[in-house]
């Protein structure tokens, strides 16, 4: 770093928002112009101790990227084609918010929908806000990338424990056996499990002896590091499980210790899994009996182990019935809820009490889609129906659509079916940094800052920590003129639609938490007066004065001041580096929101879908077609940061890899390309020959295909590649969820 002082750089300490690992990162800053010199894994995160993966230096590609959307955007020709004019701020919201009004004057709140993209789970304003912002539409049509990534896990997890935001983690740093299926966290960072970098933890495990089960249809980064590697079939993590749950049962291995005082349902599930012997699912997942049984032994005789599953389990077929499994095998060896088993953290945001504020809430079908009637989870719709809920005839449909950090036409099935139906909506409004394949269709695109231009705090992946901790980022570098936080650019749109100010809804939402927490009996703070906590929070206004909030009245919170120690926004901003709040500990049954008040081992809705998996048990035995997985590359992030030169530079990675088997079979030499084709699509790609993949599955990563007219994305137009969900077909679904199947898809290949 520069020696002279007058331009030593300012160092600051955050997080990285790309993925849920949420390393810590030091950001230098040039004082004199204001620009990142560089970014640096910060030695003193308690977490990620200086751990950084090449995507956080793509920070600064991202910053200084001149194709970044920094001003509103008006549509100006056709649909579609990418023709748009810079307008100011003023006029931008002005007319989004007339024009969303009139359709839903006219059509009925229902004639808007919602779509909302990953990276609002990594902004906590757009986490505090965006709830407000649907609600204030007020409309039923919300879809998101939940229902192509995590859905399944959530309805196991409010199945199993009552709440779709309960998941358990695997203690990985403490557990001696660890069982993976269907996630690469040395690729990915971990999902559904914050703990950066993995492969230290994972080697670290390996080190004290423990052993890495990994069941992946692929040998990926992360079986290369594990003691066993098993291939499996796509879509059949379910009977592999149920095979497992099948042993515990008949060599006597299951033991539940403390869960069996608040676990209900284990004879229903020795009933179901009778029939999922290991001979008798062999033929379906491809392994071996003995592989099986081999791995329910060391289930259990661990003294702590833990099974995960992640992306590969969920969006599949069998989605819902695999994530729940996953946790039934962690009861079923009595490792839930221990140290070194799949543990609930608990977030410094969260409820200071262990109680459930409601028990046996329904989350499930309380609407439908209009054309499939698919069920509504959790307050929103499967986002494979979208494209036909525009599609539809009659006065019905879609008329209008927000996307909000989201690119659904490259990370939902039937990509090309959506972006037709998106040329064909009335209004279209996108709250984004980029005219890509999905906003190009808009006919306002709204930026936001960056993320070095916010500040954040990780409420969502806090959650989900290895050890719980609490951790600041602050804003790194000047908001430009006129910029716009993203809860700023929604929470204006809903103000507007409906005749308030932003300032009226951000009270609204601060007063309707305040209330809730304090100054009343069975609140959080029944002790404190709603007078004295407005005067405590102070005069800040939107998403850190509601954190402050949430963070005093929390499990570690200062309570205004009752607990010297206690933590607040000010506590966790002197921090600089984070706070460690200590490994996780066991909080059953406290937090279990069932209306029995008991995990429902063997839940109506999974039960009812056994049958469903045992008509597939047969028809999976014979099956010898090619199916298609999807997989992550390191420099990579979902559809998006491939505009970064830095990280798109390089070997091309939209390849197909396929068995040398298979390759010898079609006749696909190492380089040539081949066209895969599904029902729904035809791309062709360039073959990687690897015996890397089981035969029979051939894998292409998603979020590639940067085409189209008008796509403003020049860096990654020239490492375009293809959509993989130009071939996910939109009708195949995980029965119970909806979730889509991006995994396991069936394609036929051949040399192009
Ligand atoms: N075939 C297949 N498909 C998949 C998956 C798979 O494994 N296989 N994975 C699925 C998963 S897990 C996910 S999470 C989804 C992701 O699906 P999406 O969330 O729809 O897609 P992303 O690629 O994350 O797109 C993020 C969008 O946010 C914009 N953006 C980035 N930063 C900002 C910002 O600061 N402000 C605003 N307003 N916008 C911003 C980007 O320009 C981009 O348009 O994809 C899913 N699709
Ligand atoms: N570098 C990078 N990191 C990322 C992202 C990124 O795009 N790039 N995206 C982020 C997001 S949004 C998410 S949700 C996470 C996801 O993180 P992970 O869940 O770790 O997802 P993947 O890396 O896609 O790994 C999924 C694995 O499942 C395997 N698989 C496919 N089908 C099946 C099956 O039927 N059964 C089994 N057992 N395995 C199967 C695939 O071969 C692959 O190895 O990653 C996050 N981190
Ligand atoms: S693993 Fe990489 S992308 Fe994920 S938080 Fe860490 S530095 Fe950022
Ligand atoms: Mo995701």
């Amino acid at each position: 770093m520069q020696a002279s002082t007058a331009s030593a750089p300012r160092l600051v300490h955050r997080a990285c928002p790309l993925c849920e690992a949420k390393c810590g990162i030091q950001v230098a800053v040039d004082p004199a112009t204001g620009e990142v010199v560089t970014i640096r894994g910060d030695d003193d995160d308690p977490q990620s101790r200086g751990f950084l993966c090449p995507k956080a230096y793509g920070l600064k590609g991202l910053q200084e990227d001149p194709d970044r959307v920094r001003r509103p955007l008006r549509r100006r020709g056709a649909r579609g084609v990418g023709d748009f004019e810079e307008i100011g701020w003023e006029e931008a919201l002005g007319e989004v918010a007339a024009r969303l009004r009139g359709l839903r004057e006219a059509h009925g709140p229902n004639a808007l929908a919602t779509y909302l993209g990953n990276p609002n789970a990594h902004d906590f304003g757009s986490t505090l806000y965006l709830p407000t912002f649907q609600r204030a539409l007020g409309t039923k049509r919300r879809f998101s990338a939940t229902s192509v990534d995590q859905l399944p896990k959530m309805v196991s997890s409010w199945l199993l424990f009552g709440h779709p935001g309960l998941f358990a983690v695997p203690d990985v740093d403490r557990t001696d056996f660890l069982l993976v299926l269907g996630a690469n966290p040395v690729v990915s960072n971990g999902s559904l499990l914050t703990a950066p970098d993995m492969p230290r933890r994972l080697r670290d495990l390996r080190a004290r002896g423990g052993k890495l089960v990994v069941v992946d249809p692929r040998r990926s980064e992360t079986a290369r590091l594990a003691d066993r590697h098993l291939f499996i079939k796509p879509g059949t993590d379910a009977c592999f499980l149920f095979a497992l749950v099948h042993c515990l049962f008949a060599e006597d291995l299951v033991a539940l210790g403390r869960l069996a005082g608040f676990t209900r349902g284990v004879e229903t599930l020795r009933d179901l899994a009778r029939e999922f012997a290991p001979e008798a699912v062999a033929a379906a997942t491809g392994i071996a009996p003995d592989a099986v049984r081999e791995v329910a032994r060391g289930l259990a005789s661990a003294e702590r182990a833990a099974c995960y599953g992640r992306i590969g389990t969920c969006t599949q077929e069998f989605g819902t019935l695999a994530s729940w499994l996953v946790d039934v095998v962690n009861v079923l060896t009595g490792n839930l809820d221990r140290p070194g088993g799949a543990m609930f953290p608990r977030p410094a945001t969260g409820a200071a009490d262990e109680r459930p504020r409601e028990r046996g809430r329904n989350h499930y079908a309380r609407w439908r889609s209009q054309v499939r009637g698919l069920p509504e989870f959790a307050g929103e719709l499967p986002v494979a129906a979208l494209a036909e809920e525009i599609d539809a005839a009659g006065d019905s449909r879609i008329r209008a659509l927000v996307t909000v950090a989201g690119n659904p036409v490259l990370s939902t099935p039937n990509g090309e079916r959506l972006a037709r139906a998106l040329a064909s909506l009335d209004f279209m409004v996108s709250v984004d940094v980029y005219v890509n394949e999905t906003t190009r269709f808009a006919d306002f695109i709204l930026p936001t800052t960056s993320p070095l231009e916010r500040s954040n705090y990780d409420m969502v992946f806090q959650a989900l920590m290895v050890r719980n901790g609490a951790k600041w980022s602050p804003q790194a570098l000047a908001k430009p003129d006129g910029a716009r936080d993203p809860w700023e650019v929604v929470t204006e749109i809903a103000a507007r639609v409906n005749g308030t100010t932003l300032e009226a809804l951000d009270e609204l939402v601060f007063s309707h938490l305040l209330e809730a927490t304090v100054g009343k009996p069975g609140a959080a703070c029944p002790d404190v007066s709603i007078d004295e906590a407005r005067r405590r929070l102070g005069d800040e206004r939107g998403p850190e004065r509601i954190l402050d909030l949430l963070l005093r009245v929390g499990p570690w919170g200062d309570r205004f001041g009752a607990s010297a120690d206690g933590l607040s926004l000010a506590r966790v901003r002197d921090s600089e580096h984070g706070i460690d709040l200590g490994p996780l500990e066991p909080r059953l049954p406290a937090p279990l929101a069932t209306a029995s008040g008991a995990i429902e081992l063997a839940p109506e809705l999974a039960v009812a879908d056994v049958a469903r998996l045992r008509d597939a048990l047969e028809a999976r035995s014979r099956a010898n077609g090619l199916v298609l997985v999807g997989r992550r590359h390191l420099r990579s992030n979902n559809s998006w940061m491939h505009n970064v030169h830095a990280l798109a530079k390089g070997p091309e990675r939209c390849t197909l890899l396929v068995s040398p088997a298979d390759a010898e079979r079609l006749g696909l030499a190492d380089g040539a390309h081949a066209k895969v084709r599904s029902r729904v699509g035809e791309v062709v790609a360039p073959v990687a020959v690897s015996d890397e993949m089981m035969p029979g599955v051939v894998s292409l990563p998603h979020g590639f295909g940067h085409a189209g007219p008008g796509v403003r994305l020049r860096v990654a137009s020239a490492h375009a590649g293809v959509s993989s969900n130009q071939l996910a077909d939109e009708t195949l679904l995980d029965a119970l969820s909806c979730n889509a199947v991006l995994n396991g898809i069936p394609v036929e290949v051949t040399a192009a």
